[in-house]
């Protein structure tokens, strides 16, 4: 074990303890420890990325009302989800300092947590959709006002374009040449990609309290396939429930990775957006307003291509946001997103198709 993590567990955990840290390669922001004590998996350290989020104290607060809201949410619900409990500092902090200036927290590991990255079964789709839409059914006891904006214009397209516009006009990596084509692409759709964040604007989408990073492999599962719990707290925040759709679809139903190189291997399975769509409606369906229901293919779309868009200022700007394994990863991950999006078109009318027999059951 790496002796920084050592001694930071000696923050959290008495000395007596015999752990072990296995570093996760979940996510792209914070870094993230399974720490096993005497050998068995017990708990999560977090170093949070303090740069992305800038005001530990909110981001903290933040958290332990969301966990505490959709605590009380499931105690309602015996066994169909679990929550993650805080674990505080033998000296009674929720966060620990360390030397360098870095931030960690800890919380309670949930046993047979078992994550997917590629959805291979129909049912775990299904199951993700229901705990996604509990989710979102447990933080609506929360009003907007309650929780900090911690990350503003997370999922703006408006302000997303405009930094994009910005790394273009500046250019600082010279890279603009090498995304010729995907320059063009986000200019050309930029336009008809307006739809939700102007619906916002108008009123006619609801603002609630949502999850906002509902990748899919932020769900947990049990060894018998029951998605157990939602993880990953940091950007509950006031958006639309399209934000929360839109990403699961975007993550679930892509059979390649994220960042895969070959465009080939990236196909839409739209029985993954059927299964998921009847689990997230099936257990949201008392809050979801028809307007939403109705425009879940676009928001697929928005997502991936909000996601796209990001990648490509973030190789633009040089890869300051997200880390990078190779020179072009950034671009890689833009292509991919950018061809998902384009497969996701060619399946608009059957997504619509699906959405409308899904509303009609509804009373
Ligand atoms: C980041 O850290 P991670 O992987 O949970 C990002 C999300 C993106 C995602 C793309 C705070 O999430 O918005 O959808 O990468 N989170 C932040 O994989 O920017
Ligand atoms: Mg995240």
């Amino acid at each position: 074990m790496k002796t920084d993590v050592k001694n930071i567990l000696g923050s959290f955990l008495e000395p007596d303890a015999e752990t072990d840290a296995l570093q996760l390669s979940i996510g792209h922001i914070n870094k993230t420890y399974k720490i096993l004590v005497d050998g068995c998996p017990a708990f999560i350290l977090q170093q949070i990325n303090h740069k992305v989020f800038s005001d530990i104290d909110a981001l903290m607060q933040n958290t332990r009302l969301v966990l505490s809201t959709l605590s009380a949410y499931v105690a309602q619900k015996p066994g169909q989800l679990q929550v993650q409990r805080l674990v505080p500092t033998l000296d009674g902090n929720w966060v620990h300092r360390d030397n360098d200036g870095g931030y960690w927290r800890m919380f309670t590991y949930i046993n047979g947590a078992k994550t997917i990255e590629s959805v291979r079964k129909y049912s775990h789709a299904y199951e993700g959709g229901k705990a996604y839409g509990m989710f979102l059914e447990g933080v609506s006891k929360l009003t907007p006002d309650q929780l900090t904006t911690v990350i503003p214009d997370f999922h703006s397209l408006e302000a997303r374009y405009k930094t994009f516009e910005h790394a273009l006009e500046l250019n600082p990596g010279n890279r603009k040449s090498e995304a010729f084509a995907e320059i063009a692409f986000a200019k050309d759709t930029i336009d008809r990609m307006m739809l939700i964040p102007e619906m916002i604007s108008s009123g006619e989408l609801p603002l609630r309290i949502v999850h906002n990073d509902t990748k899919f492999n932020n769900l947990i599962f049990s060894s018998d396939g029951r998605a157990i719990a939602v993880t990953d707290l940091d950007t509950v925040m006031p958006g639309t429930s399209l934000f929360d759709f839109g990403d699961a679809i975007r993550t679930a139903a892509n059979r390649g990775r994220e960042d895969e190189s070959d465009i080939h291997k990236i196909s839409f399975d739209i029985s993954v957006f059927e299964s998921f769509a009847a689990g997230y409606i099936e257990c949201a369906e008392t809050l979801l307003t028809r307007e939403e229901i109705r425009l879940f293919p676009v928001a697929a779309q928005y997502m991936t291509f909000i996601m796209g868009i990001r990648f490509l200022t973030d190789f633009i700007n040089g890869d300051l946001y997200y880390p990078t394994r190779y020179p072009g990863h950034n671009l890689t991950r833009c292509r991919a997103q950018f061809t998902l999006f384009s497969r996701m078109n060619e399946q608009m009318q059957a997504m619509n198709k699906i959405i409308a027999r899904v509303t009609a059951r509804l009373n």
